[in-house]
This record gives C-alpha cells, sequence and structure tokens, in this order.
C-alpha cells in the first residue's frame, strides 16, 4: 500500500522509544483514518444531540446520520436495515443472542457446538447458556496446523444440535474456518448459526445472504471505527421470534402497568440512548473501506503475511503456532523457550507494538499445551519494510534473552 493510506492514519506517524511506531497490534484493535476521526469530530462539533426524541435541528441531523450508518452496514454486509442491530461490540451480539434467542430456544437435552479455536466471548455466554438450561455444549477439535476437524464437526450434528457458533477467522491464529459449509451443515440438522465475524470483517467481504448465517456479530472498533460500537446481523424471522434483551427507553412503542408493547426492528434490541458517535463512525469507517475495496485489501495483506512469514524464519528458534492453509492477517510465534511476555517488552523497546498471552483463547493454548504466543497482527496500513524491522528486532531480542 502507498504513502497515501498511511498518510490517512495519523497515529502511525509517532516515535516511540525514540524510534518509528511499528503497529502490529491490529486483531486488538485497528487505528483510525482522518474520515473517521472527522466523522466524530464534526458530530460533537456540529450535531451532538440524542436520537429519535427531538423535533429539533440537531436531533434530526444526528438521527439521520445514525440511520445512514445503519443502512451502510446493512449494505456492506448484503442485509436489510431492519436485521442490523447496533451493540457494543461482538461480545455484547453474542450474549444477547444467547440471552434473547438461547433462553427462549434452547432446551434441556439440547446441544449447542462451539469450537476448541474459539474467543472466550464466543464460548462463555454458550456455557452460562448450557448451565441455565441443561443443554450441553460440544466442541469442534481442531488439528496441529489449527484448522477445525471438518469430521468431527459433521459427526457432532444430529437433530440435538441446536445452535451452531463459531468464528469466521480465528484471532489467535488468523485462521479462516469454511463456514459456508458449516452453516449448510447446521442448516440440514435444523440448527440456527451464529458467526463471530470480529476478525473476518477487517480483512474481507461479508455476504450474509451468501454465507446464509442466522446470526453474524462484530466489532467496529477492529473494522476502522471507534470502541463501543459494533454490530448483530440477525434474519429478520428470528429477531422477530425473539424476547428483548434489555429493556428500557426504545426499544418500546407503549409502556403502561397493564403491560408494554415492544418496538420494530431493530429498536427492539437498542434499550436506551445508544453510542451516537460510534454509529456514526462505523459508518465512515466501512465508507473508508470500500473506498480502497476489500479484494484490494485482502490481495494486499495476503501477499503481506505470505511475506512476513516467510521473513520470519529468519529467527533462530521460531515456531509458528496455527500453519492453516487459509490464514488472514494473523502471525502467532514462540521462540525457542523464551517467554512470549519477555518478547513482547523487548519489542516494545523498539517501538513494536505486539500482543503477548492467550488473546482470549485458553481452551485453544491449552491444547496446544502452551501458556501463551506472540502475535503480530497486520492491517492494509502495514508494510514489507515493517516486517523486516519486526524480524531484525526479534533477532536482536533473541540474542539478549537466549
Ligand atoms: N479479540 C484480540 O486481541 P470485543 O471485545 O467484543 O470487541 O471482541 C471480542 C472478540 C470476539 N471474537 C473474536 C474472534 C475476537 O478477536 C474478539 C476480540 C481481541 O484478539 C481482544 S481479546
Amino acid at each position: 500500500m502507498n504513502d497515501s493510506i498511511r498518510a490517512q492514519f495519523p497515529i502511525l506517524h509517532q516515535t516511540v522509544k525514540g524510534r518509528p511506531l511499528i503497529y502490529l497490534d491490529n486483531a486488538a484493535t485497528s487505528q483510525k483514518p482522518l474520515a473517521v476521526i472527522q466523522a466524530i469530530d464534526d458530530y460533537y462539533r456540529q450535531y451532538n444531540s440524542n436520537i429519535h426524541r427531538g423535533a429539533h435541528h440537531l436531533a434530526q441531523m444526528a438521527t439521520e446520520q445514525y440511520e445512514a450508518a445503519r443502512q451502510t452496514v446493512a449494505d456492506h454486509i448484503n442485509a436489510s436495515v431492519r436485521e442490523i442491530n447496533f451493540v457494543r461490540g461482538t461480545t455484547e451480539a453474542v450474549n444477547l443472542v444467547a440471552n434473547a434467542y438461547g433462553r427462549k430456544f434452547i432446551q434441556a437435552g439440547d446441544e449447542i457446538i462451539v469450537s476448541e479455536m474459539e474467543h472466550h466471548s464466543n464460548i462463555v455466554p454458550w456455557q452460562m447458556l448450557c448451565e441455565e438450561k441443561g443443554a450441553t455444549l460440544r466442541v469442534i477439535p481442531i488439528t496441529d496446523s489449527g484448522e477445525l476437524v471438518q469430521e468431527a464437526y459433521l459427526a457432532m450434528l444430529s437433530p440435538k444440535t441446536k445452535l451452531v457458533a463459531v468464528a469466521h477467522t480465528s484471532n489467535a491464529l488468523g485462521t479462516i474456518h469454511p463456514v459456508k459449509e458449516m452453516i449448510a451443515a447446521a442448516h440440514a440438522v435444523g440448527a440456527v448459526v451464529f458467526i463471530d465475524g470480529a476478525q473476518a470483517l477487517p480483512h474481507t467481504s461479508i455476504d450474509v445472504q451468501d454465507l446464509d448465517c442466522d446470526f453474524l456479530g462484530f466489532s467496529g472498533h477492529k473494522v476502522f471505527a471507534g470502541t463501543g460500537i459494533g454490530v448483530l446481523y440477525g434474519k429478520a424471522a428470528l429477531l422477530e421470534q425473539m424476547n428483548p434483551y434489555m429493556g428500557g427507553g426504545e426499544m418500546i412503542k407503549t409502556v403502561s402497568f397493564r403491560g408494554t408493547t415492544y418496538n420494530d426492528l431493530p429498536y427492539k434490541f437498542e434499550a436506551g440512548t445508544p453510542h451516537i458517535e460510534g454509529g456514526i463512525s462505523l459508518g465512515a469507517a466501512l465508507k473508508y473501506v470500500q473506498s480502497i475495496g476489500l479484494p484490494v485489501i485482502a490481495a494486499y495483506e495476503n501477499e503481506l503475511l505470505q511475506y512476513a512469514t516467510q521473513a520470519i524464519q529468519a529467527v533462530p528458534g521460531i515456531q509458528l503456532v496455527g500453519t492453516a492453509a487459509q490464514k488472514a492477517s494473523v502471525l502467532s510465534f514462540l521462540i525457542g523457550g523464551i517467554h512470549p511476555y519477555d518478547v513482547g517488552v523487548l519489542l516494545n523497546e523498539q517501538g513494536i507494538a505486539i500482543r503477548t498471552g492467550h488473546h482470549c483463547c485458553q481452551p485453544l493454548m491449552e491444547r496446544f499445551g502452551i501458556e501463551g504466543t506472540c502475535r503480530a497482527s497486520f492491517a492494509f496500513y502495514n508494510t514489507r519494510a515493517e516486517v523486516d524491522v519486526l524480524v531484525q528486532a526479534l533477532q536482536r531480542a533473541v540474542k539478549i534473552l537466549s
């Protein structure tokens, strides 16, 4: 990617510990382009107001911008606006489905399937639901290279399976799962499917109709928008049947002590004043991504990942964790017996930001018999030159630590 793209990300142009910042923690959160910063700034300088309630000019402007952002999200994933529920992030999306769908439809003896590679947020809400309902959580195992064992998944599916919850792309290993086929297999036994799209949206085009997923959750902050905003997509027919998640203003049509009626989609799931500038920032972020083009982004990042995968082999003792055939923008690794945290600290001394630890995937780490990894995760503003500096910094770290 050229300098004009990096110029859109002011945070990248600083030094850390006297060296140019190299930000390789994009799976944790991405940096924000000027278009997003400007959208948030405009909201507070020009039309800060509560939405859906005021008759006045500012309220109308804020409502228009917020709803325009919802339309942008809907178009981006090929959904209808009624199916786009603004939430805080992927975590809230999972919890919303577990509570509003799961508590109504999951019963004792039912089975929910997740994978061994899920982020904690796509495990714990289902565990809680199973505990409450007397349902069983089944776990798709993974291979040594970090792929889901598809035969095991297919063997697990039965009429008892009521819900399958899997990530599109693993945050810890970068593996891209064959979700379209997995969704079709789940549907064949009558199960609904939640796709955790947190690590997919920044890197690839997602078309919910093509995938035919029942639910999709993702976080705005990983796709270049602000924090505290995310999306739960759900098929309208399912959302209609679900109970509200939280009660309060906005999600109601009428309130009386004789009984309350609930609002239409998507407001039924949006109690209280929402994260208005967050939603607006998400609209701006997706438009920005569209202006570059996801196929262009995916091709560039794929090439960068191949380059990094080769280049890092020059580090003595390097061991990649997660070598799946289909991967997106993540290099997880260990170096000899060196603790990942020590590597992270030494890289930070050289201005390089990576993440170390279990990446909120403790069952996955247990599967590999490790406590954690070093994780470098890339975005389209990262460069080969940055990869080269990472490799040199790792070589230096090895000399110091071994
Ligand atoms: N992963 C990472 O460094 P929230 O916190 O709700 O925005 O996203 C949770 C989440 C869910 N699923 C996947 C696949 C994720 O990667 C994440 C967030 C970050 O890997 C922070 S732990």
